[in-house]
């Protein structure tokens, strides 16, 4: 099934026509109602006449969340304040939140491609799904709400938190869809095993996971364990929120609706466009938002892109899951880690659990990584010698993986703090110094 067929399938040369149109009407908009465009386009040399068409979208200057906060609150708001409906914001780990605002039409139009995104999980509106994403300033939970009403289904709005009640309302509603981060549907789903909540019994059988990096092993154990098909979807607060891009039944990467947020890839340090295929950092055009429309607002993500068709008939590029973020990727004697490939190799074993932390310090000027690994309660019980068996075990895979090595905490199941919302998996402590 696919929610709008006229945009999700459209010819490419109509598409990029389309794009060039929206992008041409918001440069001009942006140019008459934000002076801090204005400023920064006349800086470049860039009048809104230049821009003809998507060809010249790689002219305009990037934005970054630097220029969010510079204008903290509402300095890049291109609308007057009764025009706004809706506020939400993004907690940054350091200073202010970054704040942006929605009119009537953006929250339709978000409604809209969330509602494209449900669609590709075999969302209808014969199915009741749990909305366990945070209701608040964080875009999940009302995001993820609207579209699934667009769609017409029982929307069962739980919020984070509360697993007992979330296994409950499973269990009684027979709800059949589950929207949360898939860390915390790793949790609910490790809590169903606990309360021995038989999972044939529950009628789950989608979830929509996303709003931090999760990797294919990961996709498998929640699979498991819910007895669900697990789809990923993305976005970010400063472009909509979810509903960016989300995966079809294929899963080859998650389609961007590119008729509202215009992709590319860059060079993270030259600023150059890199082609179809290349690893960069992903970069968004939001042409069509009446609020707050961004031009080239570089994400931090770190992914590819492929415009190849794919078999569900949708037209639009699918972007790779996330690597990571650029400001996530720690340096560790040199070596670049993400904690998406610490993952990859804790949960290609079967004996680990998705629960893990990464600990980063300095001792003698020389970096150190620990990760604690929570192991299944059967390993753990087992004889002392096996235990050292299976940390040697992590220890070569992470080292012949990452190229570094790491020293490796089995810790009891159950230790290491669940996540609700979004997981924290990384404590660098050389930070602090
Ligand atoms: O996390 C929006 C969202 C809510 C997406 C619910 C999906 C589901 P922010 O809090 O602004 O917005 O965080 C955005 O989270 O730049 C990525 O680094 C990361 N992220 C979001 N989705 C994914 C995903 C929401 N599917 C930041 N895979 C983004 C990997 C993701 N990372």
């Amino acid at each position: 099934m696919i929610w709008n067929e006229h945009y999700e399938c459209m010819e490419r040369e109509e598409l990029q026509k389309l794009q060039g149109q929206r992008v041409k009407e918001m440069v001009k908009r942006v140019y008459d109602t934000v002076p801090f465009y204005r400023n920064k386009l006349k800086e470049a040399g860039i009048e809104p006449g230049d821009i003809k068409g998507i060809e010249e979208l790689k002219k305009l200057p990037f934005t970054t969340k630097q220029d969010l906060r510079d204008n903290y609150p509402f300095g890049l708001f291109a609308v007057p304040q009764p025009e706004i409906v809706r506020f939400h914001a993004s907690s940054g780990t350091t200073g202010k939140p970054t704040v942006v605002g929605y009119t009537h039409n953006d929250i339709q139009m978000w409604s809209e491609v969330v509602a494209r995104s449900l669609t590709m999980a075999g969302v209808t509106k014969t199915d009741i799904i749990q909305v366990a994403y945070g209701y608040g300033l964080f875009t999940g939970g009302l995001g993820l709400h609207y579209g699934a009403e667009k769609v017409g289904a029982s929307v069962v709005p739980i919020s984070g938190g509360n697993t007992k009640k979330q296994l409950q309302l499973i269990e009684d509603f027979g709800s059949t869809v589950l929207a949360c981060t898939p860390s915390y549907a790793a949790f609910i789903g490790e809590s169903l095993v606990e309360e021995k909540i038989d999972p044939r019994k529950i009628k789950l059988k989608a979830g929509v996971f996303g709003a931090e990096p999760w990797t294919q092993e990961m996709r498998a154990q929640i699979e498991q364990v819910l007895g669900i098909k697990a789809y990923d979807i993305y976005g970010l607060t400063e472009i909509i929120g979810p509903g960016v891009s989300m995966e079809c039944q294929f899963q080859r990467g998650m389609h961007i609706f590119e008729d509202h947020f215009i992709p590319e890839i860059i060079n993270p340090d030259t600023g150059e466009v890199l082609p179809y295929g290349e690893l960069g950092e992903l970069v968004f055009t939001p042409a069509t938002k009446e609020a707050m429309p961004l031009i080239r607002y570089r994400t931090r993500d770190l992914t590819r892109l492929h415009a190849e068709q794919c078999e569900c008939g949708r037209t639009l590029v699918r972007m790779e899951k996330c690597v990571g973020r650029s400001d996530d990727m720690l340096i560790i004697r040199g070596v670049n880690v993400f904690p998406s490939q610490v993952e990859s190799v804790l949960l290609e074993m079967s004996e680990t659990k998705p629960h893990y932390l990464i600990v980063v310090d300095r001792e003698n000027n020389l970096d150190t990584m620990e990760i604690q690994v929570e192991i299944e309660e059967e390993f753990f019980s087992d004889e002392v010698k096996e235990l050292e068996g299976l940390r040697h075990r992590i220890k070569a895979n992470i080292s012949s993986t990452l190229g570094i090595s790491a020293s490796i905490r089995l810790v009891e199941p159950g230790t290491i703090e669940r996540s609700m919302g979004k997981a924290k998996r990384v404590i660098d402590k050389r930070n602090l110094q």
